[in-house]
């Protein structure tokens, strides 16, 4: 997570124009980015950042998560965000210099999967938030678990085979669902709670996202899910976007009646209750549905349509885009979630990003510079070499134990190996998002692999697509902002393009188009075929891919 400068961006002289809020409940932190538009003129005026661990020292969170004896069990505490929220609006309003009574309305977006357990008394506690108490005594009297399961949890492995079996097998969940059975998706957490504290499952009146959560603390009301966040839970028909029956009965029981209703991503919750309109003198501005941090960054990186994909070089690399139409990956890898202007989107992972380039390029003792250079001075296609870089167990294609593959490549071979590496990386992106089945004429290309311009080459050429730099910080909080202003227009009646919603926000990096080339798209046309056989070989499920290799460098070799 970007940190923020703790000073506004620019905050003199903000007197006209509409404010609209987004804010992003991350993992590790808290971020808002408050945007004002008037006519054509739109900007963001106000970024601020909260980190969890600093500012929050007393929950004792490491990296945003409680300490368990259990490395598999990872919670955080609804009263932390809560708190965090109320600290968000209390600077917001001494720091800013922003005229908030203009703030028409705020959206946000938090981390997937996170689920939050309330009792009975919660639906007249939120009614009756009161502005002179501090919130997190009052969160803590709604709770009938003090703790929140998020997305690092992967405690639930039985609860997923349990469900799995019961909808008849994993790609039936896939159709139904969206995604197979994952233990970091709240089923299989609602299902391990109900089975481990029966008597906490039975006290427990509704079930929140996170995102669902925040958003009901805002209006003083319970919320409903939204269809994008409300995908990540292996309980909602992705087709129909209703809770899916037999998934339901598949997890735990009684469970319908403990769901908020689901609701278009539009939505207006309601407006600010008192609570936060007294205590930080805001307006009593429309609260718009909060959706996932996914869903959320589709907006802020500007994916409103669906020939463009966003392709984050991070930790972790990640490929996610708007699909038109609700396909989904058998092979179990990727999920599909709702997208925030009511299509579906798209997300596959690939765990070993920066983590595995960072492995290569220490192995063969290189700084960056050295790493592009070898990248330059090899040839595309690398005379049809492969290195499958799995150094860490990889979820796509799904490799339970770790261990690097070679392929007509020689260890010792250090700029081979480097390029060998992204090309395996980006043949890997675009042959496992193939089944989104959209052609894709432009990519988004973000975090901090897409500052190297050899890279983003080579994803211009394997992907046959112009490659745009993006620099957004903040996307997932930035397109929450941009969802508040295109709600509060819906809910206003006036008919908004998500295109216009999104222009001269994410707009790439000027300059940054990286083209293909002609040459080098077919060379790597016919290189997916050897990549393919290679990671089926390595897999178990395939021929030895040698033969194609020598035919393929031998093609290449004059
Ligand atoms: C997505 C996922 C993460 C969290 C991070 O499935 O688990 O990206 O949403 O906040």
């Amino acid at each position: 997570m970007n940190r923020s400068p703790s000073l506004p961006d620019s905050t003199a002289g903000e007197r006209a124009g509409a404010l609209y809020l987004g804010l992003d409940v991350s993992t590790q932190s808290l971020s808002g980015v408050v945007l004002r538009i008037e006519d054509r003129e739109r900007r963001v005026v106000y970024r601020r950042s909260l980190i969890f661990d600093e500012e929050f020292p007393r929950y004792h969170t490491r990296n945003g998560v409680l300490p368990h004896d259990d490395p598999r069990i990872a919670t955080s505490s609804p009263l932390l965000w809560s708190e965090a929220l109320d600290r968000f609006f209390e600077i917001m309003a001494a720091e800013s210099d922003l005229d908030l009574a203009r703030l028409r309305a705020v959206s946000g977006a938090a981390q997937q999967h996170g689920s939050v357990y309330c009792n009975r008394e919660a639906t007249a506690r939120l009614a009756a938030l009161d502005p002179t108490r501090p919130l997190a005594h009052q969160i803590r009297a709604m709770l009938s678990r003090a703790d929140a399961p998020t997305w690092m949890d992967s405690s639930t492995a039985t609860e997923c085979a349990a469900i799995s079996d019961a909808i008849g097998g994993p790609e039936a969940l896939i159709r139904l669902t969206g995604s197979r059975a994952c233990e970091r998706f709240t089923g299989p957490q609602i299902r391990k709670y109900a089975r481990v504290e029966p008597d906490g499952y039975a006290s427990t009146d509704r079930i929140h996202l996170v995102s669902s959560f925040l958003a009901s603390v805002l209006v003083g009301a319970h919320a409903p899910i939204e269809p994008g966040d409300g995908a990540g839970m292996n309980l909602m028909d992705i087709v129909n976007r209703q809770w899916a029956e037999t998934a339901l009965r598949a997890t735990a029981p009684g469970l319908r009646a403990k769901l908020p209703d689901l609701a278009p991503s539009w939505s207006v919750m309601g407006r600010l209750a008192p609570y936060w309109t007294e205590r930080h003198g805001l307006p009593a501005a429309n609260v718009i549905a909060w959706t996932g941090d996914n869903p959320s960054s589709l907006i802020g990186t500007g994916l409103v349509a669906s020939d463009r994909i966003a392709i984050s070089l991070g930790t972790s690399d990640t490929v996610f885009g708007l699909m038109r139409d609700a396909r989904v990956d058998l092979s179990g890898a990727s999920h599909v979630f709702g997208a925030p202007t009511g299509d579906y989107m798209a997300l596959v992972c690939f765990k070993n990003g920066a983590l595995a380039r960072e492995r290569v390029r220490d192995a063969y003792d290189m700084d960056w510079r050295e790493f592009s250079r070898a990248l330059r001075e090899t040839p595309p296609g690398n005379r049809g070499a492969i290195m499958l870089p799995w150094f860490e167990p990889e979820i796509t294609p799904p490799v339970a134990s770790a261990g690097v593959r070679r392929y007509g490549l020689d260890p010792a071979d250090a700029p081979a190996n480097v390029r060998a590496l992204i090309e395996a990386q980006m043949l890997g992106t675009a042959r496992h998002a193939g089944w989104m089945g959209e052609r894709v004429r432009g990519i988004h290309a973000t975090g901090g692999g897409a500052r190297n311009r050899e890279i983003l080459q080579i994803m211009a050429d394997v992907h046959d697509a112009d490659v745009y730099r993006l620099e957004v910080s903040d996307s997932a909080a930035l397109g929450a902002a941009l969802r508040a202003f295109h709600g509060d227009e819906l809910a206003r009646g006036t008919a908004i393009e998500w295109t216009d919603v999104v222009a001269g926000f994410a707009d790439p990096v000027v300059d940054s188009v990286v083209r293909p080339d002609p040459g080098n798209v077919a060379i790597y046309a016919r290189l997916r075929a050897v990549h393919a056989a290679c990671e089926a070989h390595a897999l178990g499920r395939g021929e030895d891919p040698m033969p194609l290799i020598g035919q393929f460098g031998g093609e290449r070799t004059p």
